[in-house]
């Protein structure tokens, strides 16, 4: 017979499900007592729901829940019987209340075993499972209990077998593994992961007890995200893990909101976080040129009346950069004018929205145009043969990683660049559509034997950049070596059937604080130069 306890979880379960089409339920409500406050059936519907929400949830010990729901009752009930309009306070009120109750929804699936819905968004994923793969039971117990302090759900294997066994059931969405298993390397099981089905989205950590032990080149070359020595900070660890899970998965987008009204600001920021999205306010128009620098945000919402400097001001500002020619930008208006839609267009914005405004419609309005410019910046900053970064789009980054590492107290970064070996041959031999395909094996290459976090491009024609941080000049050229064996050692065919081999050859040169981007590339092509002269299909350093 099923347990009592049992038997509840499950209610508790199907109340949580359940509870999305509830809350959808009282925004309902709340849209349609702003717009008419005066109707009795939307404010008696809204005391009706929040009631029941309070009663369900208080048998099944949802206090936080319970509690909210309750104070929303209560609002309305007082409301309905002096038959008093709502005003736009109580409107306000509730709409707090509708935002913490989301935000407490979210906490309470996020520790219960229940599949959310996908109407949240990101924030509301499954059980996220990181197999921890360690012979030392110790160790692998502290990380453990340190993984589900951050949400994730630890699983341990304490042998290769073990740990490929459990992979090919279910793939986690972590891993982390010691070097060496009692039976095997960790090197394998991250190679047999990658090559799996979804195996390039899992984010993988490699550890050992032993600096000696660990080899960062092989670490990455194996398909790792990142290796670490142990006893690591656990925390510090964790924290890496989930960067490396979350650059996989869909980035969590930034959001800038420009707000001068903090109610307002802390009703969009709780629907957003409640989304899964980051959010910074901005209240003060002045700070709002630094604060998008600094904060880099991926879409702007624009209160339109703010003091001193309206919001249109700040989008043209904003378009006049070419750097955010791609930046969505939302309008929040309190009035629904016919000119705001020509205002909106004429200032360089996307859409615009008007207050107070309906969460599920911000939450989609703000997914769609996240969408759309995700794509757009795909298209612009990718190589169309490739799909590797363009040029340009390559020294932008270059640029930001040679800010960050300046801020380092040890930076640490190599740059090689690197061309393939007697390309104008091979295009004269097998043709140009051939030539185009030993690119694409190129690039592909480049992009599964190196990590997400280095930064790969297309320099130009046959020519290829790579920025790879964290590595000495020594393990950067054996990466970049092993990348040229990697290459040679690929059969390309023509459509003839011919079967031909390439090789590439480059140079490497270390990043120092003296330097800039453009000096950077200047070593690195020195070098390049100098193995093209040594005889090609050779790595060489830069060495002043
Ligand atoms: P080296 O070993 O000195 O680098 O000799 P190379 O022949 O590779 O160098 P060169 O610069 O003389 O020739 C590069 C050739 O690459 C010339 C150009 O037609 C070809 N190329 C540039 N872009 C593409 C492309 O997108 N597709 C194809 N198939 N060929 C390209
Ligand atoms: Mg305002
Ligand atoms: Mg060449
Ligand atoms: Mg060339």
């Amino acid at each position: 017979m099923e347990r009592l306890s049992d038997a509840i979880q499950t209610l508790a379960e199907q109340f949580l499900t359940g509870l999305a089409a509830r809350l959808a339920r009282i925004e309902r409500a709340l849209a349609e007592l702003s717009y008419r406050p005066e109707t009795t059936e939307a404010l008696l519907a809204l005391s009706r729901e929040f009631h029941d929400l309070a009663g369900t949830g208080g048998s099944y010990g949802f206090d936080t829940l319970t509690s909210l729901s309750r104070a929303g009752e209560v609002r309305a009930r007082r409301l309905a019987e002096t038959s008093a309009p709502a005003s736009a306070d109580d409107v306000v009120h509730w709409r707090h209340l509708l935002a913490l109750l989301l935000v407490e929804r979210e906490h309470l699936l996020a520790g219960s075993p229940v599949v959310s819905s996908p109407a949240l968004g990101p924030a509301s994923s499954g059980p996220r499972t990181v197999l921890i793969v360690d012979a030392e039971r110790e160790t692998s117990l502290e990380l453990g209990e340190n993984l589900l302090t951050h949400g994730l759900s630890p699983v341990r294997a304490s042998s290769l077998q073990q740990a490929l066994a459990l992979v090919s059931k279910e793939l986690p969405v972590g891993l982390i593994t010691d070097v060496r298993l009692p039976d095997g390397s960790g090197y394998e099981l991250v190679r047999h992961v990658r090559a799996l089905p979804g195996g390039r989205q899992v984010g993988i950590l490699v550890a050992s007890p032993n600096s000696d032990f660990l080899d960062k080149v092989e670490a990455i070359h194996s398909g790792a995200d990142g290796y670490a020595v142990t006893p690591f900070e656990w925390d510090a660890m964790a924290e890496r893990l989930l960067q490396y899970i979350e650059r996989h998965g869909r980035q969590t987008a930034r959001i800038l909101s420009v707000e001068d009204d903090p109610d307002q600001a802390l009703i969009i920021q709780t629907y957003l976080h409640a989304a899964g999205y980051q959010v910074e306010i901005c209240a003060e128009p002045e700070d709002f040129e630094t604060v998008v620098s600094a904060y880099q945000p991926d879409l702007v919402l624009l209160d339109i009346s703010l003091p001193r400097l309206d919001g249109y001001t700040l989008a043209r500002y904003l378009r006049q950069d070419e750097r955010h020619a791609t930046l969505p930008i939302i309008f929040l208006t309190g009035h629904a004018q016919p000119s705001v839609k020509v205002e909106t267009l004429q200032a360089g914005g996307n859409d615009f929205l008007v207050k107070p405004v309906v969460p599920a419609l911000l939450v989609a309005t703000v997914a769609a145009h996240l969408e759309r410019s995700r794509l757009l910046r795909g298209l612009l900053d990718r190589d169309g043969l490739t799909r590797l970064l363009t040029h340009t789009a390559f020294l932008e980054r270059a640029k930001a990683a040679v800010s960050r590492q300046r801020r380092l107290e040890n930076p640490k970064a190599a740059l090689a660049m690197i061309d393939v070996d007697h390309f104008k041959l091979i295009n004269d031999r097998y043709g140009h559509p051939t030539g185009d395909r030993v690119l694409i094996a190129l690039s592909s290459l480049l992009r599964h034997r190196l990590r997400r976090s280095d930064v790969v491009g297309r320099y130009g024609g046959e020519e290829f950049a790579i920025l790879i941080e964290d590595l000495e000049l020594a393990e950067a050229e054996r990466l970049v070596d092993r990348l040229r064996q990697d290459f040679a050692a690929l059969t390309h065919t023509t459509s003839d059937g011919d079967a031909f081999h390439a090789t590439f050859s480059g140079g490497v040169a270390m990043l120092d604080p003296t330097i800039d981007v453009e000096r950077w590339k200047e070593r690195a092509d020195r070098a390049l130069y100098d193995a093209k002269r040594q005889g090609r299909n050779r790595i060489l350093p830069f060495r002043d």
